[in-house]
């Protein structure tokens, strides 16, 4: 299947996967990428030299092409900019901000620049500033998010842009793949069914969540405060609601969440740590390796697509 994705990274399949926090490390990524889509580290709040050592590891393991997310908000973020650069990353995606700073030099470098972005305004604005695509994230979308939903943002704004736009929050089958071609994406990003894939290293606990949700069982924390994240309703997401509505300050509930996912993904801690995963939860129901996800999601959506003519006859 080749879109302007597929060609502009240099990729098989156009499924991106998400560079979320803790789970995207060296493994999950390169595995994703050897199964023919884009594999991505989650630099989230890790310090620059751990960046370069999962970058190196990845190449390591594969010599497709991977990429490497950079979560706007960490404190490291300037540092992992430049290590990119140093490490000859040729695909960047951001999220949770506005990468402008940053274009300039990783233009030169020849890095192809994605960003993801929650309303059309902020695509614009970037695709004017050279970005080479858009990630046009809903707020289906686990760990942090916008205010609109997937099915409203991504036709906005691919009518806005000329670039390509990749469509994530709430793709989880070939369904959802099939969904955002027809709403004029040209890939799609996938983030909770890759952290139960067999790859991810994240703990069987959180895994086992996330094969149990039902459709309702995700919850938005910290809307209050500015940064709304979504993750499975536990203890932490119960108590921290109830502070929230009591008026809690910023402080009083950023320490709540303090080291929350990293306890989830590593420990294992289901009761007091941060589940983050999408509202599509519901309906992944199977731990598989990612190639087997991949291959999955390809035949269900070009099965779907080839449909497409056949629903339209009439009789
Ligand atoms: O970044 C994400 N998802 C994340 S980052 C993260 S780490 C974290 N943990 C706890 C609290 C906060 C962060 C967990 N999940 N997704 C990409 C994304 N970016 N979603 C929404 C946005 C976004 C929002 C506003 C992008 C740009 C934007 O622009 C606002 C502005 O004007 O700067």
């Amino acid at each position: 299947m080749k879109t302007r994705v597929t060609e502009l990274l240099d990729i098989e399949y156009p499924i991106i996967q998400g560079g979320m926090a803790w789970v995207a490390e060296h493994n999950l990524a390169a595995a994703v990428s050897k199964a023919g889509g884009l594999g991505v580290i989650g630099a989230a709040n890790a310090p620059a030299e751990v960046v370069r050592k999962e970058i190196r590891q990845v190449k390591e393991m594969t010599d497709k092409p991977f990429g490497v997310n950079i979560m706007l908000l960490s404190p490291a973020a300037d540092e992992v900019a430049q290590v990119v650069i140093e490490e000859g990353v040729k695909v960047v995606t951001t999220g949770a901000g506005n990468p402008g700073k940053y274009l300039k030099a990783w233009k030169e470098a020849g890095i192809k620049v994605i960003p993801v972005v929650a309303s059309v305004a902020m695509a614009k604005m970037l695709e004017r500033e050279g970005v080479d695509a858009v990630i046009a994230e809903g707020c289906e979308s686990g760990g942090h998010i916008g205010d609109l939903t997937t099915m409203t943002l991504v036709p906005q704004i691919v009518d806005a842009v000329s670039i390509p736009v990749i469509g994530a929050g709430g793709v989880g089958d070939g369904r959802g793949m099939a969904a955002m071609f027809m709403l004029g994406a040209d890939a799609v990003q996938i983030g909770t069914r890759f952290v139960v894939a067999d790859e991810s290293i994240v703990h069987e606990n959180y895994k086992n969540k996330i094969i149990a949700a039902r459709d309702i069982d995700s919850a938005v924390t910290g809307r209050s405060t500015g940064h709304p994240v979504r993750s499975l309703r536990n203890k932490m997401t119960r108590e921290y609601l109830k502070k929230e509505a009591e008026g809690a300050s910023f402080e009083e509930l950023e320490l709540m969440t303090v080291g929350s996912l990293r306890n989830a993904v590593l420990d294992g801690d289901v009761v007091n740590g941060s589940l983050m995963a999408g509202q599509i939860a519901g309906l992944i129901s199977k731990k598989q390796s990612c190639q087997e996800i991949i291959h999955e999601l390809m035949t269900e959506t070009t099965a779907l697509m080839k449909k497409v003519p056949q629903m339209f006859e009439v009789c």
